[in-house]
């Protein structure tokens, strides 16, 4: 099964412009218990390097792009956030890495639960040999 597995937000135009809406269990596929996002990312600099226990989570790119690579200990796949009406889906147990932000990137990521630093696999070869 691939790792990249996307959602889709129809936006909503019209002659002004355009509108995506973001509800949870409904165009995200889970209850949303916080929303975060990164901005101002510094060329050259990558961020991830992670996975959590109980965590699901839709990342989404409002502006620019940035390239993501998903892990799940056996298989590494990668693909560009670059569109901001394509979410991908991160779902638990999976090591990401964030690479390649452009200037503008606004990565939005909806999570379905709050933060807890308890949840966090920080160590590779833990994640794969223990915590998948
Ligand atoms: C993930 C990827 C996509 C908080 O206090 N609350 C929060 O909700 C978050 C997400 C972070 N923080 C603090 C913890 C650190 O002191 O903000 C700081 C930066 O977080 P971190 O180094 O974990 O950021 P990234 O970009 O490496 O990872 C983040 C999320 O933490 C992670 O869950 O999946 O984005």
């Amino acid at each position: 099964m691939s790792l990249i597995q996307w959602v889709n937000f129809p936006p909503l135009g019209d002659e002004r412009g355009s509108l995506v809406a973001l509800e949870g269990s409904k165009t995200v596929p889970f209850e949303i218990k916080r929303v975060y996002y990164i901005f101002g990312t510094q060329q050259g600099v990558a961020r991830g390097f992670h996975a959590h226990r109980n965590l699901k989570q839709v990342a989404v790119c409002v502006t620019g792009k940035c390239r993501m690579i998903l892990d799940d200990g056996e298989t590494r796949q990668e693909t560009w956030l670059d569109s901001p009406t394509k979410g991908l889906i991160i779902g638990d147990r999976v090591w990401r890495e964030m690479h390649d932000f452009s200037p503008d990137c606004v990565l939005l990521v909806l999570a379905s639960e709050h933060y807890d630093e308890n949840d966090y696999i920080r160590n590779y070869d833990e994640f794969v040999k223990r915590d998948r």
